[in-house]
């Protein structure tokens, strides 16, 4: 069945010069990779994935931390990028359209897609958690979820080495936040696709977005926290409207 573009939608896009999406964790949701606030799957189901995302939670125990990342690296190498990625790739082929996401997955780089900043980090850029040193090494990634899992140790200082994620109260990376902010306000259309639209400061970039003149659209198919706050709002699934609008825009 044929998704109808909205006109205010379709009106933005096809007169905008410079775009910037920004991306939640719903963007991922179609290729199967569970939402951030969707009951945490399997073994971590009765955890808070916000209590799982901090310095707190890793300090307190870090094997079942350790265990929770190897299997969401395990997870997302397994999954495909979805019909939402791939249109926003063949959107960024042809136009001014920059993409900063919360999202930890590789799924946008993977379907041809650059990504100016990943707000939240990455699942695979693990580091040692004392000098900060990247680590390189290939993490064995298991087939089925395991509750412990000791991390590997950092060549160069013996420190643990930690996932490559921005937990809940830790800084972002330097100079992402600037770089999204800098995007949104320099652009006329910003698309707001798959964020609930609580954790900051990423949730403030489209009132930002607003402040420096873009018109804001969200795309997701329920209302978020955002929703009133916004030009308008579309409430379909990102691989659903993504593709019809970029077909509608007649890129190729
Ligand atoms: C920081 C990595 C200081 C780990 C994550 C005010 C100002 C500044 C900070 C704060 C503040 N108030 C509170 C804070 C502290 C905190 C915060 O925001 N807490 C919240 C809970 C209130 N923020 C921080 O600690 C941040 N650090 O602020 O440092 C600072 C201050 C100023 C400037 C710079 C620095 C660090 C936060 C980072 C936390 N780490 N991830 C990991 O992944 O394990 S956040 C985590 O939540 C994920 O990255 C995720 O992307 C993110 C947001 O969630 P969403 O992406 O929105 O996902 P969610 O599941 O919530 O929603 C999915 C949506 O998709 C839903 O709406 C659903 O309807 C929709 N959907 C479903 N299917 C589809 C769909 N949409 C489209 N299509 C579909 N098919
Ligand atoms: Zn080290």
């Amino acid at each position: 069945m044929e998704t109808t573009v909205p006109s205010f939608v379709l009106d933005a896009a096809s007169s905008a010069k410079r775009i910037t999406v920004l991306t939640g964790a719903g963007m991922s949701a179609e290729s199967g990779v569970p939402t951030f606030r969707d009951a945490q799957t399997g073994l971590w189901e009765q955890f808070d994935s916000e209590a799982l995302a901090t310095p707190q939670a890793w300090d307190a125990d870090t094997d079942f931390v350790w265990a929770c990342y190897v299997w969401r690296m395990a997870l997302v190498r397994r999954v495909s990028p979805n019909a939402g990625h791939i249109a926003l790739a063949r959107w960024q082929a042809v136009s001014d359209l920059r993409i900063a996401t919360q999202n930890v997955d590789d799924l946008h780089e993977r379907a041809g897609s650059e990504v100016l900043t990943h707000v939240h980090g990455s699942l695979f850029a693990s580091r040692c958690s004392g000098c900060e040193a990247p680590y390189d090494a290939e993490i064995d990634l298991p087939d089925e979820p395991f509750e412990r899992i000791t991390p590997p140790v950092c060549p160069g200082c013996g420190g643990a080495v930690r996932p490559g994620v921005v937990w809940f109260g830790e800084n972002l990376p330097e100079g992402s936040f600037d770089s999204a902010v800098d995007a949104v306000t320099d652009s006329d259309l910003v698309l707001v696709v798959g964020t609930s639209g609580m954790v900051y400061p990423f949730a403030a970039l489209p009132e930002i977005a607003r402040g420096g003149g873009a018109r804001v659209v969200e795309i997701n198919p329920n209302e978020t926290a955002l929703s009133r706050s916004l030009d308008f709002s579309w409430q379909e699934g990102a691989a659903i409207a993504l593709p019809a609008l970029v077909d509608a825009l007649g890129i190729p």
